[in-house]
């Protein structure tokens, strides 16, 4: 299969994206953005920022026992879960930017008709078998046992509490009879067999057509994909299946939640939620239709449309074989064109897990982390596991913030925009000329929206920010090369030209990033004065106009500082309990992120007057040790501090540390002291000097420290 010569597949006029829709039975928490949500909406917003017709969709899978398990555990109804997670997860994707077209639900009734009527077409065309088969019965329960209720040994892995449809260990698809020991989650109780009958979709029969259009791209002798574009781990699980053989799976449940059956003799039967969920894409799409006047057959039926499914890796083979082969068998749907499934995102070491409270939810983040989304998009979209499981730490997330967002991107813009305020009265200045470095500049940032265009196409959206980020590291490098700063006292018409490239790198940041971080980009075009972007303005020659006025020189970012970390750190360690699963071995897990090192920017100091010797000498500058270092109350900036300068005893010094120091790392610290500055009462204490203290472009503090351990009182001069 691996010499097929691949045809080229029909270029698409517009693109359907789904996200995989979550179970309302829970928040979302960030593997759940990483694996599937976050890529998405990159690529839907690429696509729409270069012109393309994009329909994105979602919704809450509101029915199975995923739904009915959980309400059972809150001892309310299915119905109260949905509503109420359905509620929040909807918020949470909405506050996130996740940018759905719809966000639509199984449980409305457009969704029952919609999957009633792809049933009955099914049945109508003989698709499937109906058996009577002997299932698992619960006889305290008096009800059958599938998928979730039931629970047992795995065959696989011997994981003691694998489920009836899937081990969550090991990631196996089961059938309850697979199940070693099998006992019912409702009662506890040892199941029984009893028969009953369901309808079966027997894959056997598709497996060959399936297994062609799923290698080699090809069905009914059309090219409908590249098999090449495919993900290697995609590709591989549908292979493991094939080579086991497919086999008759039952497409309906003896349930009372979920879609009616919707024939005679089927009473208290529902569609299996693995048929019904799927078909929610295509309801959602009804929905939009309907609340736009639009026309939905197009999205799925038109084969000029690209289907593009965004999941997580559990969920390959229901969108890879069972949800293609029923749009195939019901006919008249194109099937899709890529399911770039991603693999699984760990926090702090360990698998995340909903039922050990390890994880960190999206809305929780959302109110603790207020307008901060794009620091959180930022983190995720550098580590998505993409091929290879990844893990998410706090630690990453703040050196992400601190070195990635503010040293590279709010530096940059913040340069070009403190220094046009500070030349140019806040206009943006007229170019003349060219300098040195223009022509390898432009000739850079000339290919990169191309770039990340591409990469995003490959469903490779590290690169495609890596590529995204090196506008603005590209940026930083002019500014450090040209030094407008210097310039201007020499050279007017340099500066005018270097400062205006540095406006002009701003417009294309504030398009190549908006798909990442468009809270961010949104901002920046605020300031810029720049309305909606489309992908060309990037590269745009008159996209800033010389003497369009500047918004203020805002900071995009800001440091986050290592209390915020340790506070997050120790509130997953309070929640989550003591049995955690490691991953492997940490150290292989740690994904080298493909941004290059950062080079630390200096930040721009003003000149000040000269001042003479004497003036100089009027300073008692002296080495001091912290004694103790402590909070001082009401006051989140302050630290009130005890430094011994070898006096009869410790000076009082308040100082504004506070962020950026633990009071617990301080006592012991050698620093500088100015010991004659003026005392000072600050929030009632007396503050008898001064700490002298180093800040970088960051706005990161550090003390200013002898290069080796000197007695107190040692005076500088
Ligand atoms: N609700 C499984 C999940 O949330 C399932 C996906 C349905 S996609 C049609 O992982
Ligand atoms: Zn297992």
């Amino acid at each position: 299969m691996t010499n097929v010569k691949i045809a080229p597949v029909k270029a698409p006029l517009r693109y359907t994206i789904t996200a995989a829709l979550p179970y309302a039975n829970g928040p979302l928490h960030i593997g759940h953005i990483a694996g599937a949500y976050l890529p998405a909406d990159i690529h839907a917003r690429i696509l729409r920022l270069r012109g393309k017709e994009v329909l994105f969709v979602c919704g809450s899978d509101e029915h199975g026992a995923a739904i009915t398990m959980r309400a059972m555990k809150e001892g309310t109804t299915p119905r109260a879960i949905v509503d109420k997670y359905h509620a929040l997860m909807h918020k949470a994707f909405v506050d996130f930017g996740i940018q759905f077209d719809i966000y639509h639900r199984t449980s409305s009734d457009l969704h029952k008709e919609t999957s009633q009527a792809f049933f009955l077409e099914l049945e109508k065309k003989g698709v499937f078998t109906r058996q009577e088969e002997q299932q698992y019965y619960d006889p305290e329960a008096k009800q059958f046992l599938a998928d979730r209720y039931i629970m047992g040994t795995c065959p696989v892995c011997a994981n003691p509490d694998a489920y009836g449809d899937q081990c969550e260990k090991c990631g196996s698809a089961l059938s309850p009879k697979e199940l070693k020991d099998p006992r019912s989650t409702l009662s506890g109780a040892t199941p029984i067999l009893k028969p009953t009958t369901h309808w079966f979709l027997p894959m056997e029969r598709s497996q060959e057509w399936m297994s062609e259009w799923i290698n080699t791209g090809m069905l009914d002798g059309v090219q409908q994909h590249d098999p090449t574009e495919w993900k290697p781990q995609v590709l591989g699980q549908c292979n493991s299946w094939f080579k086991e053989g497919l086999r008759p799976r039952a497409m309906t449940r003896d349930l009372d939640w979920g879609v009616p059956v919707p024939l005679p003799n089927a009473e208290g039967k529902a569609l299996y939620v693995w048929l019904d969920a799927p078909i929610g894409y295509i309801s959602a799409t009804k929905q939009w239709a309907l609340d736009h006047h639009g026309d939905w057959e197009k999205w799925w039926k038109a084969d000029d449309t690209r289907l593009v499914q965004f999941i997580g890796k559990d969920n390959i083979v229901f969108h890879c074989i069972i949800f293609p082969m029923l749009l195939k068998l019901h006919g008249g749907f194109i099937l899709p064109q890529n399911v770039p499934a991603n693999e699984f995102l760990n926090l702090e070491g360990q698998k995340i897990s909903t039922s050990r409270n390890w994880a960190v939810w999206l809305h929780e983040y959302l109110e603790r982390w207020p307008n901060r989304q794009d620091e959180m998009r930022y983190a995720l979209a550098t580590i998505l596991p993409e091929f290879k499981d990844s893990e998410f730490t706090w630690k990453d997330f703040q050196d992400k913030n601190n070195t990635e967002l503010v040293a590279i991107i709010g530096n940059f813009v913040n340069r070009v925009f403190v220094l046009c305020h500070k030349y140019y009265a806040g206009l943006a200045p007229e170019p003349e000329g060219h300098i040195e470095q223009d022509a390898a500049l432009w000739a850079e940032l000339e290919l990169l929206p191309a770039k990340v265009a591409a990469d995003s196409d490959r469903f490779r959206f590290r690169e495609a920010l890596a590529n995204a980020m090196q506008v603005a590291r590209l940026g930083n490098k002019y500014l450090t090369d040209t030094e407008p700063w210097k310039l201007e006292k020499t050279n007017d018409a340099a500066t005018r030209t270097v400062l205006y490239n540095g406006l002009r790198i701003c417009g294309m940041l504030s398009v190549v990033l908006d798909p990442f971080l468009p809270h961010t980009a949104a901002k920046l075009r605020a300031m810029l004065g720049l309305t909606d972007p489309v992908w060309d303005d990037a590269l745009r020659p008159d996209l800033i106009k010389p003497g369009m006025p500047l918004g203020k020189a805002e900071h995009l970012f800001k440091p986050i500082t290592e209390e915020e970390i340790a506070a997050e750190v120790d509130r997953l360690k309070a929640t989550g309990p003591g049995d955690q699963v490691a991953v492997g071995d940490p150290s292989k897990e740690k994904l080298v992120s493909n941004v290059k090192p950062l080079v630390f920017e200096s930040p721009i100091v003003e000149p000040k007057p000269v001042i003479t010797f004497d003036d100089f000498t009027k300073l008692d500058l002296r080495i001091g040790t912290i004694a103790t270092a402590e909070r001082v109350p009401k006051a989140d900036k302050l630290l009130k501090l005890t430094v011994e300068v070898g006096e009869a005893s410790p000076r009082t010094v308040v100082s504004g540390i506070a962020e950026h120091f633990n009071p617990e790392e301080l006592p012991g610290k050698q620093v500088l002291l100015l010991c004659n500055l003026e005392p000072r009462k600050m929030r009632g204490v007396e503050s008898q000097g001064m700490v002298l203290m180093a800040e970088d472009a960051m706005g990161k503090l550090a003390f200013v420290q002898p290069d080796r351990e000197l007695p107190n009182g040692v005076e500088v001069r």
